[in-house]
């Protein structure tokens, strides 16, 4: 289990703010709203509410900054200094037109500016096939030269001889490789928790 020194909520950037231009590699979560991302965040990093989770969806419009662990040297068993990024989640119905292209330039400029973005997570729910917004997302994502992980959210909805098929749907849906990791996460019951931490750490020690 990874172990977490420290975790904050250090930026928080609206439509006009700049991009940060920071110290240490980010990952990004991307994926409609009320899928998980906060409450993912919120396991990733062993809080409760840090990152606020609701059940009214649409509240996240910023992008979020978490640095875990910050100014730590690199330690077995300890996360990596890096930042969590929580990205405005999509597809909520009342939303207007002219939100979702604001919606849609935040997203396209931070995946074009962020220069220490390694990966970014798509999650889904795993209950549903992906939507056409999921798929434009994924392919968003690809467009921008990264190769998305999925995280399937809400494990603990599904029963487990259903998993399976689950998993697959989301797979044929979005054309993921066998290769290519799905990861079945729970915020319940944290199963999945360390096998992200596993891709986290992964991604930064690629850059050195
Ligand atoms: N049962 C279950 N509920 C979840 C899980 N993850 C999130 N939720 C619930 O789904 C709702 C939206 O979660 P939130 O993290 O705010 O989603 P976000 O909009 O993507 O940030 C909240 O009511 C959460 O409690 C999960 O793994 N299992
Ligand atoms: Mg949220």
């Amino acid at each position: 289990m990874y172990k977490i020194a420290t975790s904050e909520l250090e930026t928080v950037c609206g439509i006009t703010s700049k991009i940060p231009d920071n110290p240490v590699f980010e990952v990004a979560f991307a994926g409609k709203s009320n899928v998980g991302k906060s409450s993912l965040i919120n396991a990733l990093l062993q809080r409760k509410a840090l990152a606020r989770t609701s059940s009214q969806p649409g509240k996240t419009q910023t992008i979020n900054y978490y640095r875990v662990d910050k100014g730590r040297k690199a330690e077995e068993g300890f996360a990596p200094d890096c930042y969590l990024v929580d990205l405005p989640g999509y597809g909520y119905a009342a939303r207007s037109r002219h939100e979702k292209e604001k919606w849609g330039d935040m997203i396209e400029n931070y995946l074009h500016t962020s220069r220490q973005l390694r990966t970014v997570f798509l999650l889904v729910d795993i209950r549903h096939d992906p939507s056409e917004n999921d798929k434009l997302m994924h392919d968003w994502i690809i467009a921008s030269g990264m190769q998305p992980v999925i995280i399937a959210t809400k494990k603990d909805k599904v029963k487990k001889n259903e998993l399976k098929k689950k998993l697959d749907a989301i797979r044929t849906k979005l054309h993921i490789s066998a290769d290519s990791p799905v990861v079945a996460f729970s915020a319940v019951s944290k199963e999945g928790r360390e096998e992200i931490w596993d891709i986290i750490r992964d991604c930064g020690e690629e850059e050195g």
